[in-house]
């Protein structure tokens, strides 16, 4: 497949300061007529032909200024539409009609149905399956759309902008004309057409404009809307409050489909959601689905203007709109919610997601320099990694220049189709900071390695730190610059307070940040008289990964006492990382895992330390995650022998703390009614986290077994089935719990993806045959992502024992259904096949058997180009 290069951008040839397009609505045949001003740039000569994108499309005719184009007149082929000759004028008007059909469209790319409604995602490069068009960020059109329809098949009509007109036709149609003032690029066009109930509200803007706002969900789900409202409206007043961002057009509609490749789509006032993101209600969402649905909304509605009124000039600056619309949903989360404990959140995210993937074969920059599919740069190095460094820059310029920077950035670039360095020229320009060496974080891949060594003379009172930095070679980079890493931290005294310091040479140190710009920093603090313990690396100033020469005394005293909370859920999280580590190291030997009774008791102090928060309590009591361990061990990787030591110790840490744990279980059950707002959710996630320590340790299902039964919202009795299935796999009352929830749930497909989700990741080897008959179940299809992620996704990439099954079977079933599902949705498999990113790292059987899958993946006949880049990347 072809290379697209960053050094190869050049600006359009041509430009569509307008476009006209009228959709005439039918399943199988869809009618596209699309009347496009064309402007010759400055630059174009005469004779340079126009060549419009296209891909899967039927051209029915071309017309120049109302005149017919003959074919001698121009080239099609499935990608490209040539037009040779044009008019000599600067401007003229093109006509092009074309014909698609949306039933028979299973990629969910450009216009489809979904459950019976027309919908259509554009990003990256959707539109050109709608018409041939300039399908390319920096090309800004205003839009006019009319849409005609059957009037009973679809009463709504929805499209970006502001509603201009509306009618009724002949032989049961209607229509519906929308009007977008705001210049966008293509792949912000939305239509929606089909018959939906809606949820309807107001919002009032700073500057008292009134907004109409619908969420547009399945006829009787509108009651499940309502989360959702409330978080839009929140975000659009946070918004003003907190950037001064105020909303654009005279309305806002959301609509919630079921067939979706991603979470959610920003179109320029019609945003489309994956339904998951958008309905809940007790019953059937657990709270980490209303965070995710009041993250998901924020960071759409924030879209508007990091993105659609300024968007990207062309693909490889995604992360422009992306990282810094990601940062900006994580502030509003952390302002609605605890900030301590979304950090933690977004820290446990960023290193389960990006960190392997910027250790592993398909590590990019977060600008990356080149690519074959765009769809496959959609990662966690662009969102998440792409989110840390716009935290980096606030934290390197402080709060306030860098509000007056983003302020900047609004100002100078609102309508454009800017690019990283115009970005980051305004921090450079309201701070007069040279950010050159920081700009690295945005065009050199991989995690950076800081390693730190304390050394503190009594005598002297001094202390020493020495900071050494180091990044791994990824592919295609194999030396590395230096970076600039601001690195927060503290000299924590003997109560936990921080120590200051009289003088303090060999970085320069700002606001308890250290600058690392060297390759080596020796840094000498003098005024330092008792030996402080370091924190280092607050509130992860910087995604890097940190190893400390410390011991794990020093290690527990920061998990009770540094006052930075983020730093005290690290240290606790190393040491029971370093303890499964170990342990797993004794069971390989064929010896018994052994804990450290430190951190049992640890573990049962800081569950009942009721200074913190419930939810902080809950997160520090999670123990890393079997792909955790496995990337901190690096190499030589048995996932059974890492789930035994895991098992084992969260048994250890219940039996150690048995009869306070239940106390506690009992004394946070529920009072009142349902609130899914951030404190009641953090009590039922402390209360879970007890619940499956006493059963690990227990080994007896009735506690779980009670929960689910006597369960009133939808948290509680998924955690109980989560812990029945994973503690207790062959008990009755698992097998009755699971029959029980697919009797009450059956019906609802969102539902039924918890019920999935929890079997798939239930781990052991058995857990592949219950995979392989749920991928017959009558509710799971291959048309529909959100199962399939629920059942195979999950599967792959959190169930380390069953999918690394030594047998090799696990990677067998799973190359099939990658296979089957790239048949009807490339982009959809191609994220699946990420799974075996790590592939590597495995034990050698293990990575024989994975390698050999990812070769059967690769010779499989007419691969697309989606899959073909991942496999081949991660072969590489
Ligand atoms: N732009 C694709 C979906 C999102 O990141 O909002
Ligand atoms: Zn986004």
């Amino acid at each position: 497949g072809q290379v697209f290069k960053l050094e190869d951008y050049r600006p359009s040839n041509f430009l569509i300061p307008k476009t006209k397009l009228s959709f005439r609505l039918d399943p199988d045949r869809t009618t596209v007529v699309s009347e496009l001003t064309v402007e010759r740039n400055a630059e174009t000569s005469d004779g340079t032909p126009l060549v419009l994108d296209g891909d899967g499309l039927t051209l029915v005719e071309l017309e120049i200024d109302g005149e017919k184009v003959g074919p001698n007149a121009y080239d099609l082929t499935p990608e490209k539409l040539t037009v040779h000759a044009l008019p000599k004028r600067k401007s003229f008007r093109l006509k092009v009609t074309t014909e698609i059909s949306p039933s028979t469209n299973t990629a969910l790319m450009g216009l489809y149905r979904s459950n019976g409604v027309y919908c259509t995602q554009c990003e990256a490069e959707g539109f050109r399956r709608i018409t041939y068009f300039l399908d390319r960020p920096d090309v800004l059109s205003v839009y006019t759309v009319r849409i005609e329809a059957d009037r009973k098949d679809a009463p709504l009509l929805l499209s970006n902008g502001n509603p201009s007109d509306a009618g009724e036709l002949d032989g049961g149609r209607h229509y519906a004309v929308w009007e977008d003032p705001f210049p966008k690029p293509s792949y912000l066009f939305a239509l929606v057409a089909g018959d939906l109930g809606v949820l309807e509200d107001r919002f009032t803007t700073m500057s008292g404009r009134e907004v109409a706002l619908g969420i547009y969900v399945e006829h009787g789900k509108e009651p499940r809307a309502t989360y959702a409202m409330d978080a839009l409206k929140r975000s659009m007043k946070w918004d003003e409050e907190v950037f001064g961002r105020e909303y654009d057009l005279d309305v806002f509609n959301i609509v919630a489909v079921s067939d979706f490749n991603m979470g959610a789509m920003e179109n320029k006032g019609l945003n489309v959601f994956n339904d998951k993101y958008v309905l809940a209600d007790e019953e059937t969402a657990t709270d980490a689905d209303f965070a995710n649905i009041e993250a998901i909304i924020a960071h759409e509605y924030f879209h508007n203007w990091t993105g659609n009124r300024i968007t990207c000039r062309d693909w490889f600056q995604l992360c422009l709109k992306e990282g810094l619309t990601v940062y900006r949903d994580h502030e509003f989360s952390a302002d609605q919610r605890s900030r301590a404990v979304k950090r933690i959140a977004e820290v446990r995210t960023l290193k389960a997601h990006q960190f392997p993937e910027d250790q592993g074969p398909l590590a990019h920059p977060v600008r990356p320099r080149r690519y074959r599919e765009i769809n496959n740069f959609y990662t966690a190095t662009v969102y998440e990694k792409g989110s840390e460094i716009v935290r980096m820059i606030r934290t390197v310029l402080g709060r306030e220049k860098f509000r007056e920077g983003m302020d900047l950035y609004f100002e100078r670039h609102d309508g454009d189709a800017a690019t990283i360095e115009d970005f980051l020229r305004v921090f450079e320009d309201v701070s007069q900071k040279d950010l050159s060496q920081f700009a690295l974080w945005y065009h050199q891949a991989g995690t950076p390695n800081v390693t730190v060594k304390a050394s503190h003379d009594a005598q002297r009172a001094e202390l020493v730190l020495d900071v050494e930095q180091s990044s791994p070679p990824t592919p295609g980079e194999s030396r590395k610059r230096l970076m600039h890493i601001p690195l927060a931290f503290g000299l924590v005294g003997p109560s936990g307070e921080d120590f200051t310091w009289d003088t303090a040479e060999g970085a320069s140190i700002e606001n308890s940040i250290l600058h690392i710009r060297k390759r080596k920093h020796s840094i000498r603090f003098t005024g330092i008289s008792e030996r402080p313990r370091v924190s280092l690396n607050r509130g992860f100033s910087a995604p890097v990964t940190l190893s400390v020469e410390e011991k794990p005394e020093d290690r527990a005293f920061l998990a009770r006492h540094d006052s930075d909370l983020f730093s005290r859920w690290q240290a606790l999280n190393t040491l029971m990382t370093e303890a499964i580590i170990e342990a797993s190291k004794l069971i390989r030997g064929g010896k018994e895992p052994q804990f450290p009774d430190d951190l049992l008791v640890l573990c049962g102090d800081i569950a009942a330390d009721v200074s913190l928060e419930e939810a902080y309590r809950a997160l520090a009591l999670t123990f890393p995650a079997e792909a955790d361990v496995a990337r901190e061990i690096g190499s030589n990787i048995d996932p059974d022998a890492i789930l035994a030591a895991r098992d084992a110790l969260v048994a250890a840490v219940g039996s150690a703390n048995g009869a306070s744990f239940a106390t506690l279980y009992e004394k946070l059950a529920a009072e009142g009614p349902f609130s899914p707002d951030a404190q009641s959710a953090g009590r039922r996630a402390l209360r879970n986290a007890l619940l499956d320590y006493l059963s690990a340790s227990s080994g007896n299902p009735g506690r779980a077994a009670a929960q689910f039964e006597q369960a009133t919202n939808m948290t509680d009795r998924s955690a109980a089935l989560t812990t029945l299935a994973v503690r207790h796999p062959a008990a009755p009352e698992t097998a009755a719990a699971l029959a029980r929830f697919e009797e009450r749930y059956g019906s609802d497909p969102l539902v039924l993806d918890k019920w999935f989700q929890i079997q798939a990741a239930a781990p052991g080897r058995h857990s592949l045959e219950t995979v392989r008959s749920l991928s017959e179940h009558r509710a799971f299809s291959l048309a529909n992502p959100n199962r399939i992620r629920s059942l195979i996704g999950t599967f792959s990439s959190a169930n380390q024992t069953g999918f690394h099954r030594p047998d090799g079977e696990g990677y067998r079933f799973f190359t099939e259904m990658v296979l089957a599902v790239e048949r009807r949705n490339p982009q959809v498999a191609a994220r699946l096949a990420t799974a075996l990113r790590s592939w590597r790292s495995l034990e050698p059987g293990r990575r024989a058997l994975a390698r050999e899958a990812l070769l059967r993946i690769s010779s499989a006949e007419n691969l697309s180009p989606d899959l073909r880049d991942i496999v081949e990347r991660t072969l590489a």
